[in-house]
């Protein structure tokens, strides 16, 4: 089997989305998700330019050499826009191979380890209350694990909670540059710990929760975060800290036993090695498309598994369901999968653009039995969303210094 063809489609069914199709001379083609939010034409181009030429007339099974020569083969290694370039030839490779051999991904891993993937939602208020009865319809639809993010009473606009506002897409509005929010620790921590109480009053001590800090706290206020949560029992906290610095997670860990969670803008297993390695962290959330594709995710997974550290994909929705899928697949497979991020199956838009065949049930996806990835790409519908520039939205603190988003 031959690659005949490289396409690189940018469209915005509702957002951005980079979309990699490897077609061959045997008529099979496989689909990859080179999505990176606010970067999106800078991984086009890099994809257009730089890395479909070298593919043209070679051998779409040979995977793992493949990888290698777009990683090693490369002076400049790491970094997003190369690993989601490189993640979006990988997956579509391993599509490519599964539709060869008639079998899902999950099958060429190893097979099932589980029956169906265990989600958390997301229940994001403008009040505590709010969140909770968010909360409680999730947990009516039957999820078992959710993420609470709630508002801060005196900050206009908090990470997580959007208003009228869908996504941070829209809360773009008229401006089309980054969105500005406020930030303040000590309004934070004084109103955080009120959150889980009161979500485990009304739930119980069954139900899983997670909560994602986004970064924004310093290894010492994340190690009094920790001990504050810990008797409310979180499944993890999410980016305590940022970790350019692996080290500053020893400093959690020397101060709460709470589960630590971190990993979705990582782009390879070189800026968690240290963490894992150390047990300093309890979930890795990498994800495919910025891992630079399904082959270091197994890799990260079965590294991980030796140091007791489970998986936690993130699942934004700015990640394509090409590399939801590619999730999916992963998850069923993995030893050590600990738990799917889950904001639900796209929107109206993207659904006329991408299909898949995957169930929800119960807080649980189930994963059809197609070959592949099992996701198939419309371009005819993509042409008609035309890429739109957008960003993420930038936190600053109450006097104006820019900080972690
Ligand atoms: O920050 O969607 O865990 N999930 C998250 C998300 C992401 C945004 C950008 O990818 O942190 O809310
Ligand atoms: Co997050």
């Amino acid at each position: 089997m031959k690659i005949t063809d490289v396409r690189v489609i940018v469209s915005s069914p509702g957002r951005n989305f980079v979309t990699l199709k490897i077609l061959t001379d045997e008529g099979i083609y496989g689909l990859g998700d080179a999505t990176v939010n606010g970067r999106e034409m800078a991984v086009a181009a890099y994809l257009e330019e730089h890395v479909a030429p070298c593919l043209i007339g070679r051998d779409p099974h040979q995977i793992e050499d493949i990888w290698q020569y777009l990683y090693k083969g490369v002076y400049w290694r790491k970094g997003p826009i190369t690993m989601a370039s490189i993640g979006a030839v990988d997956m579509a490779l391993w599509d490519i191979k599964g539709k060869a051999a008639g079998l899902p991904v999950y099958q060429l891993l190893g097979g099932k380890s589980r029956e169906a993937v265990t989600l958390y939602g997301h229940a994001n208020g403008s009040t505590i209350e709010d969140t909770l009865d968010k909360m409680g319809d999730l947990v009516k639809q039957g999820f078992k694990v959710v993420r609470l993010q709630s508002a801060i009473p005196g900050l206009d606009g908090t990470y997580g909670v959007l208003g009228d506002k869908k996504d941070y897409f829209a809360l773009q509005s008229d401006r089309p540059l980054p969105p500005e929010l406020p930030w303040s620790t000590v309004k934070y921590m004084n109103m955080i710990e009120e959150l889980f109480a009161k979500a485990r009053e009304r739930f119980g001590n069954e139900i899983g929760l997670c909560h994602d800090v986004h970064s924004r706290l310093t290894p010492i206020e994340a190690g009094r975060l920790g001990k504050m949560l810990e008797k409310y029992n979180l499944l993890f906290i999410e980016d305590a800290v940022a970790a350019e610095n692996q080290e500053s997670y020893k400093i959690i860990r020397q101060h709460t036993t709470a589960p630590m969670a971190i990993g979705e803008i990582y782009n390879t297993v070189w800026d968690c090695k240290d963490m894992i390695e150390n047990q300093w962290i309890d979930y890795i959330r990498m994800a495919a498309t910025h891992a630079g594709g399904i082959t270091p995710m197994r890799r990260i997974a079965d590294f991980s598994a030796m140091y007791h550290v489970r998986t936690a994909p993130h699942g934004a929705p700015d990640l394509s369901p090409i590399c939801y899928a590619a999730h999916m697949h992963l998850n069923l497979w993995a030893p050590n999968f600990g738990i799917q991020e889950f904001v639900g199956f796209g929107t109206e838009k993207s659904n006329e653009v991408f299909k898949y065949d995957l169930q929800l049930r119960d807080g649980m996806v189930y994963v059809g039995d197609a070959p592949g990835l099992g996701v198939d790409f419309d371009e005819d519908a993509a042409a008609r969303y035309p890429y739109k520039r957008s960003y993420l939205p930038v936190s600053r603190l109450e006097d104006g210094t820019l900080w972690s988003w």
